[in-house]
């Protein structure tokens, strides 16, 4: 058995009878059952195992096809695609220059810390032809980490520098989860996880009387052992929620004016908005309860238990991946700040706290090993999920964070590392935006939706098949990430497949700097081994390192971070923001001019609401059975899916509206499109709401009508492509709003797995 790592748990696999046997790190709590999806991953048929080129971009070249995703595909060898795409390369930049090429590429790919393919193909870009457009910001925090800011302070100060399970266990009295914190979500985080303490801190913190509160759609977003109270809310109904609280406090006089004062910078025009003063409409408990779908008096039963205790005010993630997402992200901020609690130990604002492993950790005193990506010479950029906005409006303005820029028109995308079929919206859209590309490029592991879409397809090793360094800034381990398996088929690493590429493009030395893959991990973890050194500490050489398999890095106090020192010193210490303070109300984003995103928190209804037509909301979360749509072939996934399909969750009532029974095949759709999932019924939810995982791979096909739809279960064709706001433009992809029936109809099969089969050139 060897060390490995990935972003849901540190383990070591080896070889046992001819199967892969995976087991948890022995320090870990709580491990991860998602290790399992490894074991029959390795050799899935869904590898891709040889280079294969599009037919279509063969025979007719470079260009606009409508083709691409339906077209077969022709195996060639390394040297020879590789020749094509280093020549498809130079022919793009000379004709178009750099700013035609997009290297935006995101995703999660791997834990290794050198093996990260964004990195990979963004050092590539760069370093070979001098640059890519770019995207900014993520899928998980699209709205907050442009707006935190300028509210608070950076996503990475509010969201990983601040409030600790140690502290939650020690100090707080309640903790309002809104989207609760689901420790399937926070079993993950990108670069490795080797603990997974949250189910024994909520367990302790409870057993001490401290409160959780989950504000949640469905009651399984927060575990048993927090012991806790449930309000299911409508979806998206949270800033109304989070102002009738605060309006409450306010009413009573039981505001923390002092603090409200001392550190906050513009509460008064927020009142006035908050009290009715500015717009005629108090934002009281009874005004919000049938906007939020709860009783006036549980609102208000709950305002008034906050003042006077240690309040920690927890926004998930999938809060702010919606329309507006912006408002309950700043709002959060606001009623912590109400309640004077920002800076406590366990109290105040932990914005995503509980949504990923990396929050309510302390930070390693050492830095870990990072690719250092080069200079990007192009200016133009994409918030990242306005992909399909920029490939389809070239030359056309958009909006983003009080500035108007303009989309670049790309000819060649490059993705290495990220799935765009599972992470963006409207994917009949998506697939619409990669047909007006010259070029597409993607190297994978496994025939993902995005792979069929390419023209050159490139099969890379996955993580098992090469060796790396796991890491991450919030986990004391250091992983020595060792082979397990030989590369499946023909597969490379993604470094030696662009080390191939730059010595054609003549960019060999820039790229990789004259070292082997061995030679960059030393090199990558002498930064680790100073910092180690330079305190004091045990500094083990590289080999002794590689032998042991692991580190254990110090880590730095528990300071609290800005929040604290904010608190103590708010002149010494002033936060980042405009006015060094908590920015109740913005005049810079008031200065935008934004209707969609004003200068104080605010309800802004949904313009995408439930009706008629499609009568429930839609909640595409994260899946519990693994990563995003990593592994969805791997045993673990599998084991939970049903007839082969992904499982939508809905509740009894709603079930039996529609003549739907625990395990029927169901057909959910609305104008965007349509998917099939096996119907599992719960009555812990809200009626009116739909509960599908993202994670399924995508497989178009047409029913009976000639409709199209996807066959086994990806609920980004239901979602709408819309920006959370002018502002931020983040993804909006956690809730739409669907109609859901019996599927009376033959079942298609599941082709999503099966690789396209290798056709000769004409
Ligand atoms: N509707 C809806 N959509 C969402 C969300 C939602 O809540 N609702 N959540 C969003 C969020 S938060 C996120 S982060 C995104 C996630 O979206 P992605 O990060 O794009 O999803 P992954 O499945 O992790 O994609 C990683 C891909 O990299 C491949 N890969 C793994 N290792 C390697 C490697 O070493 N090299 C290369 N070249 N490839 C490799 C994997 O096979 C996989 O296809 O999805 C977003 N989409
Ligand atoms: N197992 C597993 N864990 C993961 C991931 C994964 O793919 N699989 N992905 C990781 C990544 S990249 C990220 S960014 C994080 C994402 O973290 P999140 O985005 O927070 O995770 P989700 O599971 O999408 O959403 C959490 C819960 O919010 C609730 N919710 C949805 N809409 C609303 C709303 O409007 N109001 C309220 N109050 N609640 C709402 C839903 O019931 C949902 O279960 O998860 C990480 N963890
Ligand atoms: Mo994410």
């Amino acid at each position: 058995m060897r060390p490995h790592s990935a972003h849901w748990g540190v383990f070591s696999a080896g070889w046992r009878d001819g199967a892969l046997v995976v087991r948890p790190h022995p320090g870990d709590p709580d491990p991860n059952p998602l290790i399992e999806n490894f074991t029959t991953a390795i050799h899935h048929r869904a590898r891709v195992t040889t280079p294969m080129v599009r037919r279509g971009w063969l025979e007719r070249g470079p260009g606009p096809d409508a083709r691409r995703g339906e077209d077969g595909f022709v195996p060639m060898a390394w040297d020879e695609v590789l020749d094509r795409l280093a020549t498809e390369l130079r022919r793009v930049q000379r004709e178009h220059g750099c700013e035609a090429i997009f290297g935006g590429s995101y995703g999660w790919s791997s834990a290794g810390r050198f093996h990260h393919a964004q990195s990979q193909v963004h050092r590539f870009l760069n370093t070979t032809l001098g640059g890519y457009v770019r995207s900014v910001n993520s899928y998980s925090a699209g709205a907050s980490g442009p707006m935190l800011p300028h509210v608070i302070g950076t996503m990475e100060e509010v969201a990983r520098r601040n409030v600790t399970w140690e502290q939650i266990v020690e100090h707080t009295d309640v903790v309002l989860a809104f989207g609760g914190m689901a420790l399937k979500n926070s079993r993950v985080a990108s670069g490795g996880i080797s603990r997974h303490v949250e189910r024994d801190s909520m367990r302790a913190a409870a057993a001490r009387g401290c409160r959780f509160v989950s504000i949640s759609p469905l009651k399984s977003d927060l575990p048993e052992e927090a012991a806790f109270e449930w309000l299911p809310a409508v979806p998206g109904t949270d800033t109304a929620l989070m102002l009738a609280l605060v309006h409450q406090i306010v009413s009573d006089g039981a505001h923390d004016r002092e603090f409200i004062a001392r550190c906050c910078d513009g509460w008064d025009s927020f009142e006035d908005y908050l009290m009715g003063r500015s717009d005629g409409v108090a934002k009281s408990c009874e005004w919000a309860a049938p906007i939020c779908g709860l009783p006036a008096a549980r609102l208000k039963a709950l305002a008034r238990e906050l003042p006077g205790k240690r309040v920690l005010v927890v926004v998930s993630h999938s809060l702010q991946r919606a329309e507006h997402g912006e408002q309950p992200v700043w709002m959060g901020a606001v009623l912590a700040a109400a309640l004077g609690q920002p800076g406590l130990p366990g109290g105040g604002y932990n914005y995503a706290l509980g949504t990923l492993a990396h929050y309510g950790k302390r930070n390693n005193a050492v830095p870990t090993a990072a690719l250092p990506q080069g200079d990007n010479a192009v200016k133009a950029f994409i918030p990242v999920a306005r992909i399909s906005d920029m490939l389809l409006n070239p030359g056309q303005p958009f909006d983003y964070n009080g500035r108007r820029h303009t989309y670049p028109h790309i000819r060649l995308a490059y993705w290495a590392g990220g799935n765009p079929f599972h992470h963006h919206q409207d994917l009949r859209r998506l697939s619409e935006a990669f047909r007006t590309l010259d070029t597409f490029v993607v190297h994978e592991i496994a025939w993902t939706a995005t792979a069929r879409h390419a023209d050159i397809v490139l099969p890379c090793t996955m993580t098992l098949e090469r060796e790396d360094i796991g890491a991450t800034p919030t986990d004391p381990l250091m992983v020595a990430m060792h082979r397990i398996c030989e590369p499946h088929g023909l597969a490379r690493d993604d470094y030696d497949i662009f080390c191939d590429l730059a010595k054609r493009l003549g960019g060999l030395e820039a790229f990789s700097e004259g070292r082997d893959t061995r030679q960059w991990l030393a090199h990558l973890y002498e930064r680790t081994r100073t910092g180690l050194e330079s305190q004091g500490l045990e500094a083990p050489d590289f080999q002794s390192f590689w032998q042991r398999g692991e580190i254990t890095l110090p880590q730095r106090d528990d300071d609290g971070g800005i929040l604290r020192a904010f608190r103590n010193d708010p002149d010494g210490a002033r936060l980042a923001t405009p006015s060094g303070k908590i920015q109740v109300s913005s005049p810079t984003v008031a200065g935008f001019g934004y209707a969609d995103c004003p200068g104080h928190p605010a309800w802004l209804p949904p313009k995408f609401a439930p009706d008629t037509a499609h009568p429930l909301w839609l909640v595409a979360n994260q899946p519990h059975t693994k990563l995003h749509s990593q592994l969805d072939f791997g045993a673990h996934s599998q084991a939970s899916k049903r007839n082969g399909r992904e499982v939508c969750t809905m509740h009894p009532k709603a079930a039996s509206a529609r003549g739907i029974r625990e395990g029927d095949i169901v057909r959910l759709f609305n104008e965007i499109g349509a998917c099939l999932a096996s119907a599992h019924l719960c009555a812990d939810m809200r009626e009116d709401v739909v509960q599908l995982p993202t994670g399924a791979w995508y497989d178009p096909v047409l029913d009976a009508s000639n409709r199209p739809m996807c066959a086994h279960g990806n609920p980004n064709v239901l979602t709408r492509d819309i920006g959370t706001s002018s502002l931020a433009q983040g993804c909006a992809g956690q809730l739409s709003t669907v109609q859901v029936e019996r599927f009376d109809e033959e079942l298609p099969p599941i082709r999503a797995y099966e690789p396209p089969a290798a056709q000769e050139a004409c």
